[in-house]
């Protein structure tokens, strides 16, 4: 008997150990679950109203471009009316750039003068925010490039001019971004890091690979995008081998990525058009940003969706008021996206589906036809349909597919989701190409 018992105690010791997820996989699946991220775009040139970084040199001349932080004064910058806008708009997370491409930094660095306290405002952006995230409770990520076209080891000094400068030296380089990289773990304890600007030639592989050992030396626990390697989904969303890239999930851009069961995601858009300020920029429409969100989620991946606020520190109220309503929509519809897995049907342009337990949540992304016709589910049986608010939903499975019918006053009005109740976990369904 008591052998029995010390048998049965470590074939359950020897199970939770297989099934033991390292600190690294923990954070990743928090952080997948949460589905819906604020990306922030901000700096110095929000004064000028043209794109950060890729301006400089270009529409804004390189040393105007580099004296932009003498007068930034974002007086009415208010770290707890952000987060809040973030909160309020359903998102979990909120990514900042700490230093984007111009190298301008946002938080008072020992490393260079070329920051936030060499400025007229002074205040610590970073740490306000930090604060106001952990008091809303949204996890605070950062935003680091890579490439530097400001910093005199940086071998490159402009996007639109590519010469190698000879006395730019990448191992002092390195050295310093891990100074940097270091004073931003320890003083803001970010959850994730989002890297960019790996593309250029004086980058690796090989540097991406050092420079995340190093992070995670100081943090076990924490994730970063895959940005630190060459191999990245992109603007042109390609499919990339998860061995070849450096970093815990992928990063398609203005591109949602496609379903994935294996791989984790975040795919990035913007609000407006740029991602820095930009008087006027075109606003996409919440049917846009809506449909973008329900894709993402029944992809399998985050969206992390892009703010530019203006350089007094305010987010525009137009852009505020659409965050306000994609907010108003997840407070209905959440359950359908947070904590839920992408499929089992890939997205189509009438629909996305997302899962959890004995559910799929069929997003009706087109509410002007009569009825959806899904691809039958081998193995599984729909055993009642309805709204996310009770409304029953008519559902006929036949030769064609699961035919579902919608609902007649809902018809021409905003996406929303039905819910399939199954006959088994939908989890053990397989994907349904399309
Ligand atoms: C990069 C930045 O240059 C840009 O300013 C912004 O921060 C964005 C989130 O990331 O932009 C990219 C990066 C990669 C590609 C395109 C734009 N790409 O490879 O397609």
């Amino acid at each position: 008997m008591k052998v029995n018992k010390l048998v049965v105690l470590l074939c359950l010791l020897f199970t939770a150990q297989l099934h033991a997820q390292t600190p690294t996989q923990r954070t990743i699946n928090t952080f997948m679950s949460d589905r819906f991220g604020m990306f922030i775009h901000w700096g110095p040139v929000t004064l000028r109203g043209t794109e950060i970084g890729w301006s400089r040199d270009k529409e804004v001349p390189m040393e105007d471009y580099d004296s932009l932080y003498k007068e930034f004064n974002p007086a009415l910058f208010n770290a707890d009316a952000w987060v809040k806008t973030a909160k309020d708009a359903g998102m979990r997370y909120l990514t900042i750039t700490a230093r984007h491409h111009d190298g301008f930094c946002l938080w008072p660095t020992k490393y260079t003068a070329y920051n936030i306290s060499n400025t007229p405002y002074k205040k610590d952006i970073l740490k306000a925010l930090q604060v106001a995230c952990k008091k809303q409770g949204i996890k605070l990520c950062i935003y680091y490039s890579v490439l530097d076209w400001h910093h005199p080891d940086y071998p490159i000094h402009s996007a639109h001019n590519g010469k190698i400068d000879p006395h730019a030296n990448m191992q002092r380089y390195v050295a310093f971004m891990k100074n940097q990289l270091k004073e931003l773990i320890v003083n803001y304890d970010p959850f994730m890091l989002w890297f960019d600007g790996q593309w250029e030639s004086p980058w690796t592989d090989s540097l991406g690979r050092e420079i995340y050992t190093y992070v995670k030396s100081i943090k076990p626990g924490i994730i970063t995008n895959n940005r630190l390697g060459k191999k990245f989904a992109a603007m042109e969303n390609k499919a990339i081998d998860p061995a070849e890239m450096v970093g815990d999930y992928d990063t398609p851009e203005r591109a949602v990525g496609r379903l994935n069961m294996t791989m984790p995601w975040e795919s990035s858009f913007t609000i407006c058009q740029q991602w820095a300020w930009k008087p006027n920029d075109h606003l996409q429409s919440l049917k846009t940003i809506l449909a973008i969100l329900s894709k993402t989620a029944g992809g399998n991946g985050n969206l992390l969706l892009n703010v530019g606020p203006m350089s007094d520190g305010r987010i525009e109220a137009r852009q505020v008021k659409r965050l306000q309503e994609i907010g108003d929509w997840l407070k209905i519809n959440g359950t359908a996206v947070y904590n839920t897995y992408g499929g089992p049907y890939e997205a189509t342009a009438n629909y996305a589906t997302t899962r959890k337990g004995n559910k799929i949540y069929l997003h009706v992304l087109n509410t002007d036809t009569a009825a959806l016709v899904l691809p039958a589910l081998p193995g599984a049986k729909v055993v009642g349909a309805h709204t996310m608010t009770g409304q029953s939903v008519t559902v006929n499975t036949g030769s064609e597919g699961i035919q579902v019918s919608l609902p007649e006053r809902l018809k021409g009005k905003l996406q929303y989701v039905v819910v399939l109740e199954l006959d088994k976990d939908a989890m053990t369904l397989p994907v349904v190409k399309l």
